[in-house]
């Protein structure tokens, strides 16, 4: 291959090119089983399910293709023969951030157990020319810089040019009667837009299925290409910026023409792919919904709604009802947040302009709502529910009126859609409910990012749990077996002293493997309470500086986070950060107690490498804010012990591994519901009466922390003056009561591991293989391996 592609030997390549020439060869090595599973799919005629989503955030593929293909020792032996290290050459590919945090990493870890279930299942998104932003921090400030992932090509894509759809914007419509008696639209002046196909292999882990990611890319469609070259050039240019960047807000929503352009875009031609695709099999387009199943991934892709209904109305000829029917039997929706923000709204104008066919035929789904509903609900419900209401077109509320499935992503976050955020939808249609929580998927999470312990279980227990999680639960037994929790040390402790060589070399940060890594890894919200954290840590400085004997373990805290470029305040608070890590790391009379670790550019790769070092996984966002979160379930699968709050899948934690094994402090979200209701959170009594959190809180202001006057003054006038929105004071006492015994328990070796131990025997329910069959079974209606049904028990 290294001839083939380069024309040169092993002796005469670098990493780049052994790099390629190695994805070029297991491309082609997985070509095969990748056509005969499209040719089983089809001669078959088996229902497929398409997950569309707005973010798929990847990480390198190298070594999990190689994984799920068998392959991965044979390879690394075969290389290491030829003198070259596979470990090395994997950090030549990009790592494709083509997604935010939970939601994107989400869909990668669903594809990926599709394909291992054997379901026929795909995904379809946009090929972003820029991924997330790479973050830097500047004098402790984050800046963005781009981030081009396809600067130096991407093996796995194959660009389908035969495949290219066309995608309409803009223009007029208007509707006429054929002879038929079909009411048609005609169009003028629409601008045509080119949707390109870019098809990925997402190979099956130990089975023959490789399923396909398709990811769409704006083109200039030919015929433009006729017109005078600076009117050439300008058209393509906006075309282009369709498919150019992906927004970096992660709950923020913003109002933005070419986001929703994004939408339509990739929507549309999603849809026009699969309906061609299903018409090649010669059925008629009345079973459609039996052959074919679309998840809508969060409001983003609602349009899906809508689309499909033009489609079979003006391109299928169907009448309305019929067409209604099939798109909601068609149609399912997750929603992954109950923060208002993300909650997407277009101004009616934006819509009706650039969409027109698909905003006429929104205004008729929910005329065709309002007029059905007001029989049955009263008028107050049915304005708080219907689609076009206040200027604005709610996606949500598309989702769910066109869906005959809406999920929430773990128990207690589903209780909350159904109670609160979305109740008046659950009394209208209450069995349209159902929970899917999240999961992970362990092959990438596990099995690749922490070798040293694949090894130990295998050792222990067999290899059954690699195709069914849940069989860690065998780990138990060895819960009071002093040699495997020292092995399981062990393990933790070379993986530490691993992340402390790159952390050493990557930010001149000495830190000692045997402190107590303390890890938060996730966007920078202020609902994520990275500020509770923060606020502990001055709390400890404060203490070793008023006594440098203070009796506490050493810690690393070590944060991961990007803040969306437009959110002033969670930038602040990483500048906040940044400034007390200064502080503190260069204080020699802290003794090396307390260290802080901000790793700059957080994203799939790094959290493969702290996930395994962590001891401590902090999950302190203000109870019934996360959804879910997947960090928690990573960390613990790798043997972290949770420290959390009854929020999101954090509950079904505790569920797992017992009270006895996690750490659980604050509000519940039943109490933070009260004071909505009651209003009685003041947060500056708690700075009034509190004399340790308001030492804490002063060093914001008081010039303790060097070079974040403003920061510091902007952060704590949101917490003692400005209400203090997410409860951080109210949980400041419980947070720290709960980090001692964190300490407490740390300093008792044994206690730990088992600690750490059950935390993994208990992590099997949350393998996302488990949650993709949940939704082949309960939502989607497809297929899957035969002998997975059992693991749906
Ligand atoms: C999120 C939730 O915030 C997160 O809790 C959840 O785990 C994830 C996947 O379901 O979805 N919702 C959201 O908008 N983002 C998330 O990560 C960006």
């Amino acid at each position: 291959m290294l001839t083939e592609l380069y024309s040169m030997d092993v002796a005469q390549s670098e990493d780049t090119e052994q790099y390629f020439a190695l994805g070029n060869l297991v491309r082609s090595y997985c070509a095969k089983n990748w056509s005969s599973t499209n040719r089983l799919y089809m001669k078959k005629e088996k229902k497929q399910a398409y997950y569309f989503s707005m973010e798929f955030l990847l990480g390198r593929m190298l070594k999990s293709n190689l994984l799920n293909l068998g392959i991965l020792e044979t390879v690394r032996g075969g290389l290491k023969e030829l003198g070259i290290d596979l470990e090395k050459i994997v950090q030549i590919e990009a790592d494709p951030g083509l997604g935010n945090g939970g939601l994107g990493r989400l869909a990668a870890c669903f594809i990926d157990s599709m394909a291992t279930c054997e379901i026929p299942g795909h995904g379809n998104g946009i090929r972003f020319k820029y991924g997330l932003f790479k973050q830097k921090f500047v004098n402790g400030y984050q800046v963005e810089l781009p981030e081009n992932w396809l600067q130096n090509g991407n093996v796995w894509e194959t660009r389908r040019m035969n495949m290219a759809v066309t995608v309409s914007f803009y223009g007029k419509v208007w509707l006429e009667e054929t002879v038929n008696g079909y009411m048609l639209p005609h169009y003028e002046n629409t601008e045509r837009v080119l949707a390109v196909p870019y098809d990925t292999p997402i190979i099956g882990y130990g089975n023959n299925t490789v399923n396909t990611l398709r990811l769409w890319s704006a083109e200039l469609p030919a015929q433009d290409e006729a017109m005078d070259y600076w009117s050439y050039i300008q058209r393509r240019n906006r075309i282009e910026s369709i498919s150019e960047v992906l927004y970096p807000d992660d709950s923020n929503y913003e109002g933005r023409l070419l986001r929703l352009k994004q939408e339509y875009f990739f929507v549309s031609a999603g849809i026009q792919s699969i309906i061609r695709h299903y018409k090649k099999m010669g059925l008629s387009i009345n079973h459609l919904a039996e052959k074919v199943a679309i998840h809508i991934n969060d409001t983003h892709p609602a349009l899906c709604i809508p689309e499909l209904m033009r489609l079979l109305l003006d391109e299928e000829h169907l009448d309305w009802e019929h067409a209604w029917n099939i798109t909601i039997n068609v149609m399912s929706y997750t929603n992954h947040t109950i923060m208002s923000e993300a909650l997407e709204k277009w101004p009616i104008d934006m819509i009706s302009s650039l969409l027109p066919r698909v905003y006429q035929i929104i205004s008729e789904i929910d005329r065709r709502y309002v007029e059905k509903m007001a029989a049955l609900h009263s008028t107050g419900k049915i304005e708080r529910t219907r689609i076009i209401e206040g200027g604005h077109v709610k996606m949500a509320h598309l989702a769910i009126i066109g869906s005959h499935s809406i999920n929430g992503v773990a128990k207690l976050h589903t209780a909350i859609l159904k109670e609160k955020v979305l109740h008046d939808f659950f009394l209208i249609y209450p069995s349209r409910f159902n929970n899917k929580t999240n999961g992970i998927t362990q092959r990438r999470w596990l099995m690749l990012a922490n070798e040293p312990l694949r090894e130990l279980i295998n050792e222990k227990i067999g290899n059954d749990w690699e195709k069914t999680l849940t069989e860690l639960k065998m780990l138990k037994a060895f819960r009071n077996d002093e040699e495997t929790l020292k092995e399981l040390a062990e393990i933790k402790r070379i993986n530490k002293a691993h992340f402390a060589e790159y952390v050493l070399d990557a930010l001149k940060i000495e830190v000692d493997p045997d402190a107590i890594f303390d890890v938060q890894i996730k966007r920078l919200h202020a609902y994520k309470r990275q500020l509770l954290n923060l606020l502990h840590i001055l709390k400890l400085y404060l203490d070793l500086k008023e006594d440098p004997k203070t009796d506490i373990h050493p810690r690393v805290f070590i944060f991961g986070a990007k803040a969306a470029p437009s959110y002033t305040y969670a930038k602040e608070i990483i500048k906040l950060i940044n400034s007390v890590a200064e502080l503190i790391n260069h204080d020699a009379s802290i003794n090396n107690k307390l260290k802080i670790v901000f790793i700059e550019n957080y994203g799939v790769s790094l959290a493969e490498k702290i996930i395994p070092a962590a001891d401590v996984s902090e999950q302190i966002s203000l109870a019934s804010k996360e959804a879910s979160g997947t960090s928690n379930m990573k960390l613990m699968l790798n043997g972290a012990v949770t420290l959390a709050t009854l929020d999101g899948a954090n509950v079904e934690i505790r569920d797992r591994v017992g009270s006895e094994n996690i750490i659980i402090f604050g509000l519940t979200d039943k109490e933070v519901y009260q004071y909505y209701q009651d209003g009685s959170y003041h947060s500056h009594d708690y700075y009034e009466n509190n004399p340790v959190l308001q030492r804490v809180l002063n060093t914001l202001i008081d010039g303790t922390i060097p070079d974040a006057e403003t920061e510091g003054r902007d952060i704590f006038n949101s917490l003692v003056n400005y209400g203090d929105e997410y409860f951080v004071l109210r949980d400041f006492d419980e947070y720290v009561a709960a980090q001692k015994k964190i300490d407490k328990l740390y300093r008792d070796p044994l206690t730990w591991q088992r600690m750490a131990l059950i935390n993994i025997a208990g992590a099997g329910v949350f393998s996302s293989d488990y949650t993709v069959l949940q939704y082949a079974n309960d939502i989607w209606d497809v297929a899957y391996r035969p002998d997975a049904g059992e693991l749906l028990n």
